[in-house]
């Protein structure tokens, strides 16, 4: 097996291997967030640091993301990070803080961090969401911005926690490196957080359309920087989200994030390869981009990954025979008992079929989650995939 100097050998590279379009003994599986606050032992951590601190103490990083593998038996652990390391490195704050409660847990009950059962409910963990303090208001903006070609020297921890993560991984799963697509990462910088509309960012596209591109550039050049390091330090597969397709249909993706997806695939591809290391496989995951698959089809990306609204079958459709599929059940199908879950992970691994496939969710694990639930869909993949 070719491997790179300096980095145990793989035991595991059944999701290498399924990237790359060749035979596995049984479908590999991950699952999007699968290190987060739905693990017991990923709150006690939490409990004491604060989110960025975590993403930026490469120790904890490693440890947390680690801790999926722990309890179960996955191919690929995700680096622990976030999307918006990127505005952060380009001189924007943000911050994790408190948001919605789906119920109403007391002060001291959010304290504690902690009490609250899976079967009754009775307290969810509470979720957290970004927020940038100043957002981008209009195109003068821009200007606040760092050059991008600077700003991966902040993310010096990202590949800290990747090469150490590599290291402790001991080969036995692949390891995921990723970053947010260029629109995605250009909404939360102009919405602030999360948004149900994404209207301040969508009238940038059709009032500030140039100072969109402009924008949308330099994200791209600090991302394709950012992805190239993290191949440096030991990232063996990129994902690419973009989780905010969903907003813009048709033509805006054609004008505002395909060409900013293909330049990333092919520049991060191009320079990796003139570095000497082996080709990398990539995905790109489009949250609710079901209109963009066939065009998407048409990008270097080896992997398509897709959320629960999209039929395997139409997908596979769509994609043409060679690309891998990634995907797709309803995360909220873990709400379910085990038996809906097992009979779940059977219909999508027929759908799908067993090559050319990397079974995951549709989206990622919400906090307040099983996490038997999740073994009891990891063990179903494995079970329905066998060769
Ligand atoms: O296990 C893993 O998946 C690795 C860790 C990971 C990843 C891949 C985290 C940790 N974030 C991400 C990517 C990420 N971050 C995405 C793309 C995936 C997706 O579509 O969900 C996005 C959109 C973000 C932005 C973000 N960060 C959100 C969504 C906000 C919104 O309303 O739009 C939230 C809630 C976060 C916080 C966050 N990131 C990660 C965790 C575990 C958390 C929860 C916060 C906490 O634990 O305090």
């Amino acid at each position: 097996m070719a491997q790179e100097s300096g980095f145990p050998a793989m035991v595991n590279d059944r999701l290498l291997r399924a990237a790359r379009g060749e035979e596995v003994d049984q479908v590999p599986v991950w699952v999007m967030r699968q290190a987060g606050r739905y693990l017991p032992e990923f709150r006690e951590v939490r409990a004491k640091h604060d989110f960025f601190t975590m993403c930026q103490t490469p120790s904890l990083s490693c440890q947390v993301t680690l801790q999926p593998l722990n309890r179960f038996p996955l191919d690929a652990a995700i680096i622990f990070s976030d999307i918006l390391v990127i505005p952060q490195a380009l001189g924007m704050e943000v911050e994790m803080r408190p948001g919605e409660m789906s119920s109403s847990p007391t002060p001291r009950a959010l304290s504690l961090n902690l009490s609250y059962t899976y079967h009754t409910r009775i307290l969810k963990p509470p979720n957290m969401g970004p927020v940038f303090p100043s957002p981008l208001r209009g195109p003068e903006d821009l200007s606040r911005l760092a050059p991008p070609g600077d700003a991966c020297t902040k993310l010096q921890y990202v590949f800290d926690a990747l090469t150490l993560t590599r290291k402790e991984l001991k080969g036995k799963a692949t390891l995921i490196g990723f970053s947010g697509a260029p629109w995605t990462i250009m909404a939360y910088m102009i919405e602030g957080k999360g948004s149900k509309t994404m209207s301040n960012a969508k009238g940038w596209l059709y009032k500030h359309a140039e100072a969109s591109h402009r924008l949308l550039k330099i994200i791209t050049e600090a991302t394709i920087h950012y992805l190239v390091g993290q191949v440096k330090a030991g990232a063996q597969v990129l994902q690419v989200f973009e989780s905010h397709a969903e907003h813009l249909g048709p033509q805006l993706f054609r004008d505002f994030a395909l060409p900013y997806l293909k330049q990333i695939c092919d520049q991060v591809k191009e320079q990796v390869k003139q570095l000497g290391l082996p080709d990398i496989p990539m995905i790109v995951f489009p949250k609710g981009g079901h209109y963009a698959l066939k065009d998407l089809a048409s990008l270097k990306y080896e992997v398509i990954g897709i959320d629960w609204t999209v039929d395997p079958i139409l997908a596979r459709e769509l994609v043409g025979p060679t690309k891998v599929l990634q995907g797709n059940l309803d995360p909220c199908a873990l709400y379910g008992d085990k038996k809906s879950i097992d009979a779940a992970v059977k219909e999508m691994v027929q759908k799908f079929g067993r090559h050319r496939y990397i079974a995951n969710l549709g989206h990622g694990m919400y906090p307040d989650m099983d996490p038997d639930h999740l073994a009891a869909f990891v063990q179903a993949v494995q079970k329905y995939s066998k060769d």
